[in-house]
């Protein structure tokens, strides 16, 4: 075992996190930003949107099929919603884990499901899949200058 081997390995990821209408109508979004702000992970994006029904559409395009899909729009482009980039070593997992399971009547206490929502259809969070879709998700999302590269001042008491 080479702890600095292993620490070499760790990929910097980015992904994307929204707060989805329900999260903004229920007030939820200065506690859904802090609870990864608290964690450590590097804010790089952030903006109040509205969502037009081609963004929602291309966004889910992979859930084309379900028959949720077209409430599933519906439900995205319903009032605006709070899109984040955030940076960080292992940040696509962990934010998963942060997040909580789809349903949130699974979704563990602690999580942000688990602690602030009841229904899959109303799970006030998103979060990237994978790397690939995180880098996807934030094109999508974000235009041209509105990622912020900056170095925090916590950033040498986080990481050794
Ligand atoms: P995820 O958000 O946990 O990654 P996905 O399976 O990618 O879950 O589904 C995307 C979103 O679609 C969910 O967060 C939820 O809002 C909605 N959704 C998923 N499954 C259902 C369902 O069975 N009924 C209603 N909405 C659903
Ligand atoms: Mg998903």
């Amino acid at each position: 075992f080479l702890p600095h081997l292993v620490a070499s390995m760790e990929q910097v990821e980015e992904t994307y996190i929204m707060v989805k209408p329900d999260g903004v109508q229920r007030g939820l979004v200065g506690e859904i930003i802090s609870r990864f702000e608290k964690k450590g992970f590097k804010l790089i994006g952030l903006k109040l949107f509205q969502c037009p029904q081609d963004l929602a559409e291309e966004h889910y395009i992979d859930l084309k099929a379900k028959s949720f899909y077209p409430k599933l729009i519906d439900y995205i482009t319903s009032g605006p919603v709070v899109c984040m980039a955030w940076e960080g070593i292992g940040v696509v997992a962990s934010a998963r884990k942060l997040i909580g399971s789809t349903n949130p009547l699974q979704a563990e206490p602690g999580t942000i499901r688990g602690d602030l929502a009841v229904q899959t259809g109303r799970n006030v969070v998103h979060g990237s899949d994978s790397p690939e879709n995180g880098k996807r998700e934030i094109a999508l999302w974000f235009g041209e200058g509105e990622i912020c590269e900056w170095t925090p001042a916590q950033a040498p008491w986080l990481r050794e």
